[in-house]
Order: structure tokens, then C-alpha cells, then sequence
């Protein structure tokens, strides 16, 4: 991934192999010389019943490599801060906008209210002003990892890669009991910024709009290659974001036991062991990491090095936490097909205009006073998302979350879902009970290049 990081690993081994005879622990060695503890950004807490907090969107330069990188934050880090509530809380946030661009905030994966001043994202935050949000998060919310992250149409990836996102923790009694209250509970927020100086690193390319924007480098929680030391003797447990603007994450970690424990819209119903960790632009993945030795494993995408896991001693506790997530069994009364229509770059044939290029739901391009789908409040729908593009897109929909039930093999997926991946020539299937609330919100690709671009829809609640 890195050509820096594998360089310095490289020449760092090349250095000890002049002393020592030549072995793996050497490169173990160096690498984890080069490596800074994992930095976990700060926790706010909710305190009876509420958490108020101000956030301020602004430009920052960041420590980086040495030297500095121009970077959007909320409050001047990144990730911003977690934001730890319970069910039933209210989040009160003041947004000050104090970058050169309109903004405002949505609230990924919660089941909240999607108008006025709650997760609603067609509200407009001028530059130089202000917005309160006010969120009440009902008593029956799921508990899990969600995350905040700016909305505003045709800024999304720019704000997004740029820097703006952090996590969102929902706790219950669940999270209280042995196995989570003695586990190391880390948010890992995967982004890949690119790299710059100043705000050019935000610049759209063609080759953005049809492939969406990747940086040059996969950061956890802003970090090049941290590595995370294990408490002694407990699991890990690791919120896994995924806060890039297109890339798909397919994560391991040598040497160690996987246990998928909560998908985005909370808990699994038991752990699942899983081989790797598949992470789609904007999902979520709390997993269960136990290694199966000491020393030092490297955590993996794909077959690059991102991080390290360093362990000690052996978690000694068992691992068999009561999950009781809540998957609930509906029937659908209604059925709907959109289709992902369009022509990227890769779909082109050889003299065609480059500008026809545009990915869009069922061939058109989102319009905010178009409503796309209306659906009424309290019924259960499939809708079967068709892709005719020779891409594959994030399918993202904001307020409720929903269940695979055909993930384009024929398969259901386990958990609930706020994005699930729409394979090329593949047809997916979701269940959504539009239950609570009645209003517009959107339903998007989750490359947010492409969102930008217009593949969003409008669906209304009535
Ligand atoms: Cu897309």
C-alpha cells in the first residue's frame, strides 16, 4: 500500500541484517520499531439522558510523516470525537461551519427522525454559519457502532475524504456484561485521504466521478501503520468504520482467531467466525479479534500491512458473550426494483464522450424536488436493487436499516444493514420496515463520488 512504509521496513531489515542472521522476527522487529501506538480519539458521554456538544468544521494542518497534511476536521481531529450515548438519549449538536463550503451532518446508520433539525440532509449550512441539531434516539434503539459524517450534495466525498467523520457508540446492558467489559473496546476508523499541502487534495477528477476517489494511503484513526498493544490477557474488540470515500476493505490480522459480533445495524444474534473481514464503503463491523500466540501480527487489507496487533499474554477468558441481537421477522407487503443504470469510464466503449458519464438510479439523475419512492408509514417492502453497470455500487438509505435477504447469489446475509454492496449484473434484495417516521430522506450510492454525481434518490414516508 504504502511505497514509504515498506521502503522504511525494508531498509530498517536491510540495516539489523548486517548483525543478525536472517530471519522473519527481524522484519517483525523493525517494523514494529516504525510503528506509534494506535491514538483512539476521545470519548463524549452522554450524562442523564443527554449530551450536548458543539462541533466545528474547520481546516487544519495535521502531523504527518514528519511534516504536515491540510486536512477538514471536526474539532481539530480525526477521527472527531466518539460520541457514547444510550438509548433513549438526545445528542444536541451546535455545527459551526468554518469551512469555505456549504455542509451539514448526518447521522449514518441511526433510526431517528429524518426532518427538521434531526438526521435530516437537505438542511443547507451556509459558510461562516451555524445549526443545532437536536436528535432523540428512541428508547428501542439497537446498540452498536454508527458514525457521523457531512451530507451536503456534491461535497460529500471532498468533506468526507478531507477528514470529516467519527463513530458514534449506542450502549445497553449488553455491553456490561464480562466478555465486553473486560475487552480492549477500540473505534478503528479506516480512511484514504490524499495526501497535500492545501485544499487541492479536495479537487474532483473525471476519474473520481466514475471510479470514485481512493488516497494514496489506508490510515487507522489518521495513523500510517499504528500498531495496537493488547491489554494482557483480554480480547480485542474492535469497531471497524469504514470512512473511505470508495474503498472496499477485506481485513485480517495473522496469526488470530475472527469473530464478527455486530454488522451496522447492531448485534448478530451469536458470534460468527468469520476468515476475513469484508468492510463496503460507509459499513460497519464490531468483530472479536483473539490471537492465537503471542508476538506481533500484522493487520492486513487485502495483502498489505496497515497496522499491527502486538500481544503479550494469551486472553485467557472464554469468549461467549450473549448477543441477542434483534433480527426481527417480517413479511414484506409491498415489493419495488430500482435500477443502478449508467455508464462509467470502464463501461464506455472506445470514442464515446466521456461526459455521458453518470451512474444513477434508474437512469436518473437526483433532483431535491423530485420524490423518487413513497412509501407508507408502517408497512414492510422489498426492494430489489438491480446493477446494469459493470461497477459495483455501496447501496446506502438513510433512517432505517435493513435486512439481506438475497445478497445477488441467492443468499441471505446475517445482521442488519444500512449499505449493503451491489455486485455487477447482480440483483440484491432488502427488507425495510419503514416504521416511526413519516418525512423525505435519501437512499444513495455510498461512493460518494458517485452520490455527488447524482446517484440519489428521494424516498418519502407517509
Ligand atoms: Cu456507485
Amino acid at each position: 500500500m504504502s511505497d514509504y512504509l515498506s521502503r522504511r521496513s525494508f531498509l530498517g531489515g536491510l540495516a539489523m541484517a548486517a548483525l543478525l542472521p536472517l530471519t522473519p522476527a527481524i522484519f517483525l522487529d523493525s517494523a514494529e520499531a516504525a510503528s506509534v501506538a494506535l491514538i483512539e480519539p476521545p470519548r463524549i458521554r452522554s450524562s442523564k439522558g443527554v449530551l450536548n456538544l458543539t462541533l466545528k468544521a474547520d481546516e487544519t494542518m495535521l502531523p504527518f510523516k514528519g511534516s504536515k497534511r491540510w486536512a477538514l476536521t471536526y474539532n481539530g481531529s480525526i477521527p472527531a470525537p466518539t460520541l457514547v450515548l444510550n438509548p433513549g438519549d438526545t445528542l444536541n449538536i451546535k455545527l459551526a461551519n468554518a469551512t469555505s463550503m456549504m455542509t451539514n451532518l448526518h447521522t449514518h446508520g441511526f433510526h431517528v427522525s429524518p426532518s427538521g433539525n434531526s438526521d435530516n440532509p437537505l438542511v443547507e449550512i451556509m459558510p461562516g454559519k451555524s445549526f443545532q441539531y437536536t436528535i432523540k434516539i428512541p428508547k428501542n434503539h439497537a446498540s452498536g457502532t454508527f458514525w457521523y459524517h457531512p451530507h451536503h450534495h456534491m461535497f460529500v466525498a471532498k468533506q468526507l475524504s478531507a477528514g470529516l467523520a467519527g463513530a458514534i457508540i449506542i450502549e445497553d446492558a449488553i455491553d456490561k456484561q464480562s466478555e465486553f467489559k473486560n475487552s480492549s473496546d477500540r473505534v478503528m476508523a479506516f480512511a484514504d485521504p490524499r495526501i497535500g499541502i492545501d485544499s487541492s487534495v479536495m479537487d474532483t477528477y473525471m476519474m473520481d466521478q466514475a471510479h470514485g476517489r481512493l488516497g494514496e494511503n489506508l490510515l487507522i484513526n489518521g495513523q500510517l501503520s499504528p500498531q495496537i498493544i493488547s491489554k494482557p490477557g483480554v480480547v480485542e474488540r474492535w469497531r471497524i468504520l469504514n470512512a473511505c470515500s470508495s474503498r472496499y476493505l477485506n481485513l485480517t490480522v495473522e496469526n488470530s482467531e475472527i469473530w464478527l459480533i455486530a454488522t451496522d445495524g447492531g448485534r448478530l444474534s451469536e458470534p460468527i467466525k468469520i476468515e476475513s473481514i469484508e468492510v463496503a464503503p460507509g459499513q460497519r463491523a464490531e468483530v472479536v479479534i483473539k490471537p492465537r500466540r503471542i508476538g506481533t501480527h500484522r493487520i492486513l487489507d487485502g495483502s498489505e500491512a496497515v497496522g499491527t496487533l502486538k500481544n503479550t499474554k494469551q486472553a485467557s477468558q472464554s469468549f461467549s458473550p450473549k448477543l441477542m441481537g434483534v433480527i426481527p421477522t417480517l413479511a414484506a407487503t409491498n415489493s419495488r426494483t430500482i435500477k443502478i443504470l449508467g455508464k462509467g469510464l470502464m463501461d464506455m466503449g472506445p470514442g464515446q464522450d466521456s461526459h455521458e458519464m453518470l451512474y444513477a438510479f434508474d437512469g436518473n439523475k437526483f433532483d431535491p424536488s423530485v420524490i423518487n419512492q413513497v412509501v407508507k408509514l408502517g408497512t414492510t417492502e422489498d426492494w430489489t436493487i438491480t446493477n446494469e453497470s459493470l461497477m459495483e455500487h455501496p447501496f446506502h438509505i438513510h433512517a432505517w436499516s435493513f435486512l439481506v435477504i438475497d445478497n445477488g447469489d441467492g443468499q441471505p446475509e446475517e445482521g442488519l444493514r444500512d449499505v449493503v454492496s451491489i455486485p455487477p449484473s447482480k440483483s440484491v434484495t432488502i427488507r425495510l420496515k419503514f416504521n416511526d417516521y413519516k418525512g423525505l430522506t435519501v437512499y444513495h450510492c455510498h461512493n460518494l463520488d458517485h452520490e455527488d454525481f447524482g446517484m440519489m434518490g428521494i424516498v418519502q414516508v407517509k
